[in-house]
């Protein structure tokens, strides 16, 4: 019988909401408006891609979901983190983010700021409870200035100009598939991992992450606001350096292609354990949103 993904992710995405749930500071809980604008954009949908990798990192070496739910919360807030300051007029300057408005759009920018500052400190917060120091380092690693602010910090500097495909690959692999290899491996790292089973699952996640921004490149010029809930075509109008736009869309779907591909065969040493993450390599090339 084939993997069931859509059932797999269905139920991973609830226990991560659940716990979620109970890591947020409740909506009324004073300063309210605070913990009312973090709840707003944690709880605007979003796939959970990261705290799904690392939950899949840790049961392809044998781990449980248990053990890591509070790292895999962490990362959603990171993310969440991230997507709030990008979307600031100061960076990316969006109206809509995961089919809603964006949340300076209704708590306005001073609180946006503080909102996206709040969610990087719980994470750490959580990390610093419930994971271990090699984890706490590999993501604080994944989100910093060799990470993911680096490749945004080179994203903002290179719109409007012409960049090589090296300077290109620089800003995917930092800004974007940083946080998702960490993600892969924080789960892996939690679980005990062997050393070998380690390498294999940090090479799978540098494929995938970079896959996931080619793809996600891919799909502001073809997708919709509505299907993807956030303006389409942004990447042109702001001549964000991107890969359609580097190397066709065509060429960058092959590329895409290729990674995932790379990503399943650096998995295969272990096995059936890591056939959810496998799927979901899959589901990175296919997605739609
Ligand atoms: C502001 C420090 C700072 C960093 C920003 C990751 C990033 C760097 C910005 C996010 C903006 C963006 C569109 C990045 C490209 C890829 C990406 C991270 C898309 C959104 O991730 P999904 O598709 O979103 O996993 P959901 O809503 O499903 O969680």
């Amino acid at each position: 019988m084939s993997f069931d993904l859509a059932a797999y992710l269905a139920d991973r995405r609830r226990a991560v909401d659940e716990a979620l749930e109970r890591y947020l500071p409740a909506k009324d809980a004073p300063p309210a408006t605070i913990h009312e604008a973090m709840r707003y954009s944690v709880f605007a949908g979003g796939k959970r891609l990261r705290p799904i990798l690392a939950i899949g990192g840790a049961e392809a070496v044998g781990g449980t979901m248990e053990r890591v739910l509070p790292t895999a919360c962490a990362l959603e807030l990171i993310h969440t983190y991230s997507l709030i300051h990008d979307d600031l007029p100061a960076m990316d300057d969006d109206d809509y983010r995961r089919g809603r408005l964006t949340n300076h759009k209704v708590f306005g920018e001073a609180i946006a700021i503080l909102a996206g500052d709040a969610l990087l400190t719980l994470a750490f917060g959580l990390l610093a409870e419930h994971a271990s120091i090699e984890v706490v380092r590999e993501v604080a690693w994944a989100a910093g200035t060799f990470g993911m602010i680096g490749g945004q910090v080179v994203d903002i500097q290179s719109e409007g100009k012409s960049v090589d495909a090296e300077t290109l690959e620089y800003i995917h692999r930092h800004k974007t598939a940083a946080l998702i290899r960490a993600s892969l491996v924080s789960g892996a790292m939690l679980a005990g991992a062997s050393p070998p089973a380690l390498t294999a699952i940090r090479e799978a996640g540098t494929h995938l992450g970079l896959a996931f921004q080619i793809v996600d490149d891919i799909l502001d010029v073809e997708g919709s606001l509505e299907e993807l809930g956030k303006t389409a075509g942004k990447d042109r109008r702001k001549k964000k350096a991107t890969y359609p736009e580097h190397f066709g869309l065509e060429t960058s779907r092959l590329k895409a292609k290729a990674l995932i591909e790379d990503a399943k065969a650096a998995l295969l040493s272990l096995g059936s354990p890591a056939e959810p993450i496998r799927a979901l390599a899959d589901f990175i090339f296919q997605r739609k949103s």
